[in-house]
């Protein structure tokens, strides 16, 4: 019976654990089972506005606009959702590309917790330096894209999009928005981001033409 008890004890405490920490590393991974991965520094950081510090402790990732129950997540509360890693690369327009081991949460989860309206149909990205794109929510919940918080088993740094980026797979690097505060469910498919309203393609498809 004792014995019983303290393996329970055991249990819950590595249940815990597990619940609470997030096992990354100091040093970026460069291979991921057999797979050869680029490094982060083959981002270039260009971003709008330069890099962008987030102070995390008064950081809050908000889920607004066609939502049942309009959500504001700290830090800790957003990673605390079930963790997902692919291997994803990243296409930019210029002609470079780097295809890096990600690691984050379900976009979806997070939108389904607030409660998706039925008449939602896109998905509005806001960032910290005032960068915005969007994305059609059937991609988001077919794709199990994800906001990623760790690239190559690292944190994801400051200048690269710390706390969050997202992880749009198959889609131009210009739909992958760094610096995320913001997820918005609209019901207006032809919103422009950035680069969008400067004539860049709205769905952003790789395989697509790069304009409209
Ligand atoms: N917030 C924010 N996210 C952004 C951008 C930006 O300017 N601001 N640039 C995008 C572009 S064009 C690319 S290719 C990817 C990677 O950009 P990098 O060159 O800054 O590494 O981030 C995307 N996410
Ligand atoms: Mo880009």
């Amino acid at each position: 019976m004792k014995g019983l008890l303290i393996f329970g004890m055991i249990i819950l405490v590595l249940g815990c654990i597990q619940a609470s920490t997030i096992p990354l590393g100091t040093v970026e991974v460069r291979e991921y089972k057999g797979e050869k991965l680029s490094s982060i520094d083959d981002l270039k950081d260009n971003a709008i506005n330069g890099p962008q510090y987030i102070n995390i402790s008064n950081y809050t990732l908000k889920i607004t606009g066609l939502v049942v129950t309009p959500k504001a997540y700290t830090y800790e509360q957003a990673l605390d959702h079930q963790k997902y890693s692919k291997v994803v690369t990243l296409n930019c327009v210029e002609g470079w590309s780097a295809t890096l081991l990600w690691e984050g949460v379900l976009v979806r989860d997070l939108m389904d917790e607030a409660g998706v309206k039925p008449e939602a149909n896109t998905v509005i990205f806001h960032a910290y330096d005032g960068y915005t794109t969007s994305l059609p929510l059937s991609y988001i919940r077919d794709n199990n894209i994800i906001l990623a918080y760790a690239m190559n088993n690292i944190t994801i740094p400051p200048q690269k999009g710390y706390p969050f980026m997202l992880v749009a797979e198959s889609k131009w690097g210009y739909k992958w928005i760094k610096w995320v505060t913001e997820i918005e469910l609209s019901g207006d498919p032809s919103y422009k981001g950035y680069w969008e309203s400067g004539g860049y393609s709205q769905n952003g498809d790789v395989n697509g033409s790069k304009f409209e």
